[in-house]
């Protein structure tokens, strides 16, 4: 039932939340409301962080509203702390669903002494050691190679663990995206490759980004199949993602699975205003109407199992409540020193850098007698 290289994306649910197949037993109303609360909280951090960032208070973030369906059913389809995953730059959802802890994520966008990189990394660029959550990096398609390697060493190893590797539609244009492709095909590596087609690479549409139809057919020139989803529909996610990790998981090599999806917001602070040239509100305003979270009520209200509007209100200040708390138990830990720039490279400090951390000291307490050439 689940064919990869379709023309369509693969659907369960329509978009007025409607089952379209039939409803797999494990989606009981109770998976439904955890997979909704889980949607919910997403979103809700979403708007937190961006009224952090206006406040000034991070520099940077990327919102996934709008996404929440393709990163929360991923994660529901992998075996957390056990496989690898290389993330991408817009999957807190993810990070969150994986359970990647509130404070951790939000002391690193702030930089605070709780960030396990003491504001060492680009805002918003968070890992997790526990669920094996890699390190976001921002060079576009960086992570694909090392992906591809992670997934090698595994097969090498004969270890019972896959690799997953996130990234945007505008990734498959970078060379580093079909180098690690190549390899991990020629490899039979365990890669399951996940695209979120938001349609647009910033200001840069999917029709100007490629003249492949779609980008799961690409998988087809690296000897794997590709699926086609719609990723709004968290069952659809769901189904196929852990159907197709399943294969991967089972030796049967790599596979690329393209979810269809939409960022409803700007692409990032770089480009709050600018996003109102580059699209129309219309468009904007159809795929609104296709919220994947509105779609899981809908499918619970057509299940008899509605969730009411209070429920739902109070999911979304218990979420607020949630990241306050974590703002300010990560701003009680206070922002790190400038020494910190010389630690946790080296376990020993060379003496150039001692020499700098010399100089920079002198020149904090005014004793500074000149500079280094
Ligand atoms: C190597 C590289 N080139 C350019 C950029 C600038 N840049 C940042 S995000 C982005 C668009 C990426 O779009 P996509 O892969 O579709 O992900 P999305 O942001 O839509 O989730 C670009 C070009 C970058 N970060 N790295
Ligand atoms: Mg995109």
């Amino acid at each position: 039932m689940i064919q990869p290289f379709t023309s369509d994306p693969l659907r369960w649910v329509s978009e007025d939340g409607q089952p379209i197949r039939e409803l797999p037993a494990r989606f009981t109303p109770e998976l439904l409301r955890e997979l909704h609360r889980e949607m919910v909280r997403a979103r809700e951090f979403d708007k937190k962080l961006v009224t952090l960032l206006r406040q000034g208070r991070t520099t940077f973030y990327a919102q996934a509203s709008g996404m929440e369906a393709t990163q929360v059913g991923l994660a529901r389809s992998l075996r957390i702390g056990h496989d690898w995953v290389w993330p991408y730059y817009r999957d807190h959802a993810l990070g969150l669903a994986m359970g990647v802890s509130m404070l951790d994520i939000v002391s690193q966008c702030l930089g605070t002494n709780s960030d396990l990189c003491r504001g060492r990394q680009m805002p918003h660029h968070f890992g997790s050691a526990a669920q094996n959550f890699v390190s976001i990096s921002s060079s576009i398609a960086s992570q694909v190679p090392p992906a591809a390697g992670n997934a090698m060493a595994q097969k090498y190893l004969g270890v019972d663990e896959i690799t997953v590797c996130t990234f945007g539609d505008g990734a498959t244009s970078e060379g580093d995206w079909h180098a690690g492709m190549n390899m991990a095909g020629a490899a039979g590596a365990p890669c399951l490759f996940v695209c979120e087609n938001n349609q647009w690479a910033i200001s840069t549409h999917l029709r100007e980004q490629t003249a492949s139809e779609t980008i799961h057919i690409k998988a087809k020139a690296y000897g794997m199949p590709g699926y086609y989803v719609d990723g709004n529909d968290i069952v659809a996610v769901i189904e196929v993602l852990s159907h197709v990790a399943e294969g991967v998981r089972s030796g049967q090599g790599p596979a690329l699975v393209e979810c269809l999806t939409y960022r409803v917001g700007s692409h990032s602070n770089a480009d709050a205003d600018a996003e109102k040239n580059y699209r129309t509100r219309e468009e904007v305003n159809e795929w609104l109407a296709r919220d994947p979270i509105v779609r899981v009520e809908r499918l619970l209200e057509h299940l008899g199992a509605p969730i009411d509007a209070g429920e739902i209100a109070e999911l979304t200040r218990a979420t607020h409540r949630e990241v306050d708390e974590a703002v300010l138990a990560a701003e009680a830990t206070g922002q790190p020193d400038w020494q910190i720039m010389f630690e946790d490279v080296y376990a020993d400090i060379p003496v150039h850098l001692r020499e700098q951390e010399a100089f920079l000291r002198a020149e904090q307490t005014g004793t500074a007698v000149g500079g280094r050439a």
